[in-house]
């Protein structure tokens, strides 16, 4: 079978959010597979460097661009840039994001509308700003990543569920809507993964830590290079007739209504 299914050579992606993370590691798998990389982060210049830097030292070709992903200005002008200076952009992998935990009933409208805005308005301004060229060039690829919240509920991150959920749908629009330019849109759905966003609630001993090993059949929380692989899939010709799809990499967790803590 053709090793060219999975080849990224040629390819360049825009990873958002790729200065730690998640982000980080699924770029860095696509780099490995031989794509370009352009990681793009928000908060700060020298985080961006830093992160450019580790790029650099695994070897990977990769450009790095300070943008707020959630000010179209921004994007636009960031899009033109990196089109002149790189090149075309011929996978977009939208994964900036924030989660705000609080009860509902505690959250200010202000915070709400804040996940919302980063989490599930700013794939849909990248996208529609890189998609153009997809668009002219008839080929793209589009990747949303999910979240275990995009199919269930939580205690305190209804407003990242009410984003990562809307993401499901958005991604099935963007590929009714795109595919006939041969372009593909999917999400990944990571499950729980050991993040500093998870940080807080995977320390030892704490219940939450304990109640997600027990809730992941494979008994483990996500080391983020198990997110590699799915990212490299849904970038790469293998995908080609896959659309609007959500592969949710979380070791069982969705598999399941999960068990007594007495069973093993
Ligand atoms: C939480 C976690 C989750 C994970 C991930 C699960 O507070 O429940 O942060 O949101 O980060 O999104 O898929």
């Amino acid at each position: 079978m053709s090793t060219k299914l999975f080849d990224l050579s040629g390819k360049t992606a825009l990873i958002t959010g790729a200065t730690h993370g998640l982000g980080m590691a699924m770029a860095i798998g696509l780099g490995k597979a031989g794509a370009t990389l352009i990681i793009n982060g928000a908060s700060s210049q020298k985080k961006l460097n830093n992160a450019l830097a580790e790029y650099k030292a695994l070897g990977l070709k990769a450009h790095a661009y300070l943008f707020d992903v959630t000010d179209e200005k921004q994007v636009i002008e960031n899009i033109a840039k990196i089109e002149k200076e790189v090149g075309q952009i011929d996978i977009l992998v939208n994964n900036a994001g924030i989660i705000k935990r609080t009860p509902l009933e505690d959250m200010e409208v202000v915070d709400f509308e804040q996940v919302i805005k980063v989490d599930l308005v700013s794939p849909f301004i990248v996208s529609k700003h890189v998609v153009k060229g997809m668009i002219a060039r008839k080929e793209g690829k589009i990747i949303n990543i999910c979240s275990m919240m995009t199919e269930l509920g939580r205690n305190t991150v209804g407003a990242y569920a009410a984003a990562k959920g809307g993401l499901k749908m958005l991604t099935k629009n963007m590929a009714t809507e795109w595919a006939k330019h041969n372009i593909q849109v999917n999400g990944i759905g990571p499950g729980y993964f050991a993040t500093s966003q998870t940080a807080p609630i995977r320390v030892d001993g704490h219940p939450f830590n304990d109640f997600i090993v027990g809730r992941t059949p494979a008994g483990r929380w996500g080391d983020p290079d198990d997110l590699q692989g799915a990212a490299i899939f849904l970038s790469a010709k293998a995908s080609n007739f896959v659309n609007g799809q959500i592969i949710y990499v979380d070791g069982g967790i969705l598999a399941t209504i999960g068990k007594p803590s007495n069973e093993s």
